[in-house]
């Protein structure tokens, strides 16, 4: 087989890929590992940034979107047995939006298919070959693509970025001593906009999918095991945290739970001869800033309108900028993320700890000057 653009995973940064360079008439194909119905379940993030949103509004994806997101206009910070509400719109003219990812994910594949754009699942023995020519192939189930270039789009744990030969990339990672047991439960939120609440017992955050679906999270030990967290038990621990005068935390049928690990890894450059990474392939964020989806469609974003250009007048330009023009907001995102991740977790016994994040949050909810610099990295900063 032969097309332009061979993109490797089926997650939104692939599938996202695909779709806007099929409105600029670049074929591509799709090849993912898993089935359809389980890409179409996983459960990941659910915080679109406003510039997330236009794009997918504004390339077609975005109808059902429009009509089910929660739209919000801010955030509470919860410590020391207050609440104090930050609102975004108000500091910046941006809100954010509450859509689950593979509700995202849905639309995508629902946009793809409508057009008979090639998408392939259950891919297996996938493998990407000569990306340091000009004739890139990906070969799987005794099958070969031959492309032009391959995006690799495959995720943390994929093959693309292992891929390229050792040297030439350079990683920066941290690991955070703590993890996130998230649930999804079937009762209404409890709140209005999103909650993210330091406690002595650890930081926990109340978030949600629909006026009917909570999500909630904790922080636990690094290698939690799930199976010692029985619902009756999160919903004890969630009740502590988010203890408030005059304010109820409603509890429901629990119908989805897990651990996630908290890192931050970004490895440079982003691209390698006719192989891109985006997405997950190339950076983590650790989720308290919400940034790790938003990142992964910013980066398409860029790749697409480079391979735009490359096709409609042979200009490399934008296409050897990419590397670069990603990684300015990747590391954007890596410190505001680092910075929401020590301000609210516990992050050791250290008294002075302690005292630092009561500084730093009384300062974001008494300057508005903080406040408006959390709200512009939050909402996402404009895309230059
Ligand atoms: P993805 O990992 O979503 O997609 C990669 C795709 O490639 C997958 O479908 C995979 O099956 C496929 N693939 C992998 N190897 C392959 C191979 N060899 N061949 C073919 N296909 C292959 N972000 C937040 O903002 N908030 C959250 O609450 C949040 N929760 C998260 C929870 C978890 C458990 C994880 C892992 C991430 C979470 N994130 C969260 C971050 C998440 O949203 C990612 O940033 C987002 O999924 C990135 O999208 P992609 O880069 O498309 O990668
Ligand atoms: C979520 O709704 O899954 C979510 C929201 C905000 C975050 C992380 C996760 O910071």
């Amino acid at each position: 087989m032969r097309t332009q653009v061979g993109i490797v995973g089926a997650g939104p940064a692939g599938l996202l890929l695909a779709h806007l360079l099929h409105l600029e008439g670049i074929e591509s194909v799709v090849l993912e590992a898993r089935s359809r119905d389980y890409v179409e379940h996983r459960v990941r993030a659910g915080l679109l940034e406003q510039g997330t949103v236009d794009l997918l509004v504004e390339t077609g994806a975005g109808e059902r979107l429009q009509r089910e997101a929660l739209v919000h206009h801010g955030i509470y910070l919860q410590f020391d047995g207050r609440r104090e509400h930050i609102p975004m719109t108000e500091l910046t003219g941006r809100s954010i939006f509450i859509y689950g990812q593979q509700e995202v994910v849905k639309d995508l594949i629902a946009a793809r298919l409508a057009y008979d754009g090639p998408l392939h699942f259950e891919v297996s023995e996938l493998a990407v070959h000569d990306f340091e020519a000009d004739r890139p192939r990906i070969t799987f189930d005794d099958q070969e693509i031959e492309c032009d270039v391959i995006a690799g789009c495959d995720g943390f744990h994929g093959i693309c970025r292992p891929s390229i030969p050792d040297g030439v990339l350079s990683i920066r990672e941290r690991e955070y001593p703590f993890a996130w047991l998230g649930i999804l439960a079937e009762v209404a939120p409890s709140t209005d906009e999103l909650i993210y609440a330091r406690h002595e017992h650890g930081f926990a955050l109340h978030s949600m999918r629909s006026p009917t679906i909570s999500r909630l999270y904790l922080q636990v030990p690094p290698d939690e095991d799930i199976d010692e967290w029985p619902d009756e038990r999160i919903w004890e621990e969630l009740q502590v945290r988010f203890a408030l005068d005059g304010w109820t935390l409603e509890e429901g049928p629990v119908f989805e739970k897990g651990v996630t690990p908290m890192r931050s890894f970004v490895c440079e450059p982003m691209r390698h001869g006719r192989l891109f990474l985006a997405g997950d392939s190339a950076h983590i964020v650790p989720p308290t800033g919400a940034k790790g989806l938003n990142l992964a469609a910013h980066d398409v974003q860029v790749l697409a309108e480079a391979l735009v250009a490359w096709y409609r007048d042979g200009t490399t330009q934008k296409l050897d900028a990419y590397s670069e023009t990603c990684l300015r907001r990747v590391w954007r995102a890596q410190d505001f993320s680092t910075h929401m991740t020590t301000l609210l977790h516990r992050l050791s016994d250290d008294a002075f700890d302690e005292g630092l994040q009561r500084a730093r949050l009384e300062y974001v909810c008494t300057s508005e000057a903080a406040a408006r610099s959390l709200a512009e990295n939050y909402v996402g900063l404009p895309r230059t």
